[in-house]
């Protein structure tokens, strides 16, 4: 893959770069995107209409259930060269923000620091009234009883119709308003208020660099696309960061 010479001059010569990540940065390591988390049993069943918090209310079994067999997935995957190549930025570049809408904490074991999890963790589970619960065993069949108030726990993951935890979306949009580029990567940028990120960056004077599959809303504002998998992508950039 061509790395446009622009680009990496681009990097070179950053103050703050923002990274946002979607499902499609985690696609090499074996996990479904999130339109495509209805694969094979869960085919019968749309991802944006399991993961509310309704659809917890009506059936708190099967939208347990559905969590399980994701967070199998995600047990069963090691981070992918785009994982690593994220990190490897962090590690070379002298401000670096990373936000994540993904659940599956892979950013986190391919060595980045400091993770904005947009839309939560799928590996912590949470009483709406007490917050993070640590289970030594976990059921699979039905969410387990919160030891302090019996209430189903849920998984700690932000729902559709649920507001983003305010830490997390202040520092979003703090990095997002000081940001001089950003580099949005396996997002399908329909998902709000983290498609509107690009926006606030674009609206203050950031390069907007696109790494994903296929052309998004966001393409048409892009100054720089990178066509193709992250997992080839961000790779690439890093070998051209260390060309002449
Ligand atoms: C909010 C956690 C304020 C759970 C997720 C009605 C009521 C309330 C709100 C709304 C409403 N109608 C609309 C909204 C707003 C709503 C929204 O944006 N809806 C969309 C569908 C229109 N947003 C919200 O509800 C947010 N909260 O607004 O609060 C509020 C509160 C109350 C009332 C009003 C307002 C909360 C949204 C958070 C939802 N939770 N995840 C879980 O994971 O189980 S979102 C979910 O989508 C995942 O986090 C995922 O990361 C995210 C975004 O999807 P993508 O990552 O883009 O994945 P997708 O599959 O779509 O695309 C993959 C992309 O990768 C593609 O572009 C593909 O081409 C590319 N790709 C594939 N392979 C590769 C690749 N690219 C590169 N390399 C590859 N190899």
């Amino acid at each position: 893959m061509t790395v446009p010479r622009a680009l990496v001059n681009r990097l070179r010569a950053a103050r703050h770069l923002l990274i946002l990540t979607g499902s499609g940065v985690s696609a090499a390591s074996g996990i479904p995107t999130f339109r495509a988390a209805g694969t094979g049993l869960w085919a019968r069943f749309r991802p944006d209409e399991l993961a509310t918090p309704e659809a917890f209310a009506r059936d708190p079994a099967l939208v347990w259930q559905w969590y399980c067999w994701r967070r199998d997935l995600v047990n069963a995957a090691e981070p992918n060269a785009a994982h690593h190549a994220i990190a490897e930025l962090q590690r070379r570049l002298s401000r670096v923000t990373l936000v994540t809408q993904n659940v599956d904490g892979l950013h986190q074991r391919a060595g980045s620091s400091d993770v904005i999890e947009f839309h939560g963790n799928i590996h912590r589970n949470r009483c709406p009234q007490h917050g993070v619960i640590n289970l030594d065993r976990e059921p699979r069949d039905k969410p387990p009883p919160c030891p302090d108030c019996g209430d189903n726990l849920r998984p700690d993951v932000v729902w559709f119709g649920e507001t983003i935890p305010e830490q997390s979306l202040s520092a979003s949009l703090a990095a997002a308003s000081d940001c001089d580029l950003m580099l949005i990567a396996g997002t399908a940028s329909v998902v709000y208020p983290a498609a509107g990120l690009a926006e606030l960056a674009k609206a203050n004077g950031a390069w907007l660099i696109e790494a994903n599959t296929e052309t998004t809303p966001l393409s048409a504002m892009a100054d720089c696309e990178l066509r193709g998998s992250a997992a080839d992508s961000l790779p690439a950039v890093i070998q051209a960061l260390d060309g002449a």
